[in-house]
């Protein structure tokens, strides 16, 4: 019995030191840029090195300006890139800025697949999408576009709801974009598309609201408590107000706890009241 003891000590003496740890293995962060200028609509792609696949997704664009929309944050259907773009709106502007797109990259993920869902493309000033993930998976990230509405239509709502498999409920998201105060004639839609796995060790969304007050410009900050690292990110703008006037400019996925959510009035803002409310998905490092 001693013996045996003595064995199963020395085997734990002999772990390496990463083995102790929980974290999703070969977990990496990628950022890419577009190029700075004035150019009305621009994209940047961020790729996974080699032999690793995108586990979470975020982006934004550079500048502190109403003029700018973001137009989407879409993973790949090879799972191995993000690209995350914007336009000028529909009265432009002369500043320079840029778009980023951030990709979680990690070794393959047991059961990753990329589930997506589309809008009717109708002519509707306001479209809701909701999904969620197959049984027994859950929501690592969450990816959208606004398609065919150039400069004309923003995202409202992007809100993750996690599952509680005990009481038989599945995780889902749910995604809003409205066209701008002017609204838009031609038809276009919405695609969401979700990142789903069999749950990763730690798996958490975190939430976190900020003031509900008319600032034309807000960023809030959820932040994964400690031990654990931010891999996805969603943002909803609460407002009795109409959405038309508010959009999501950033979703980026920080490099270590937090995340940033920002999102600001249009170019000759609103006195409508609206709460910025941010979520990001912990995983345990
Ligand atoms: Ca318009
Ligand atoms: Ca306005």
């Amino acid at each position: 019995m001693r013996l045996v003891l003595a064995l199963v000590l020395a085997a734990l003496w002999a772990q390496p030191v990463h083995a102790a740890t929980a974290g999703i293995p070969g977990l990496e962060r990628v950022v890419g840029y577009s190029t700075i200028d004035s150019a009305q609509t621009k994209s940047a792609r961020a790729d996974c090195p080699f032999g690793k696949v995108v586990i979470g997704a975020g982006g934004g664009l550079s500048a502190v300006n109403p003029h700018l929309v973001l137009n989407g944050i879409k993973v790949s259907d090879t799972l191995r890139h993000v690209e995350a773009g914007g336009w000028e709106d529909e009265n432009g502007t002369t500043a320079n800025w840029m778009a980023f797109a951030t990709a979680i990259c990690a070794d393959p993920l047991p059961g990753l697949e990329k589930v997506t869902v589309r809008s009717p493309y109708d002519s509707k000033p306001v479209k809701t999408l909701s999904t969620g993930c197959p049984d027994g998976k859950e929501i690592l990230s969450v990816g959208w576009e606004i398609d065919s509405a150039p400069s004309q239509a923003w995202l409202s709502w992007l809100s993750v709801y996690e599952g509680r498999p005990a009481y038989g409920i599945r995780s889902r998201a749910f995604m809003s974009a409205s066209e701008d105060q002017t609204g838009y004639d031609l038809d276009w839609w919405i695609h969401l598309h979700l990142l789903c796995a069999f749950p990763p060790p730690g798996l958490d969304w975190v939430r976190t609201g900020g003031l509900p007050d008319s600032t034309p410009y807000k960023t809030v900050e959820p932040v994964c408590p400690q031990g654990k690292r931010v891999i996805g990110v969603a943002g909803t703008m609460e407002t009795d107000g109409a959405r038309s006037q508010l959009g999501i400019r950033q979703l980026e996925v920080g490099s270590s706890r937090s995340a940033f959510v920002t999102a600001s009035e249009d170019h000759d803002g609103t006195t409508d009241i609206w709460q910025l409310v941010g979520q990001a998905a912990c995983v345990d490092t």
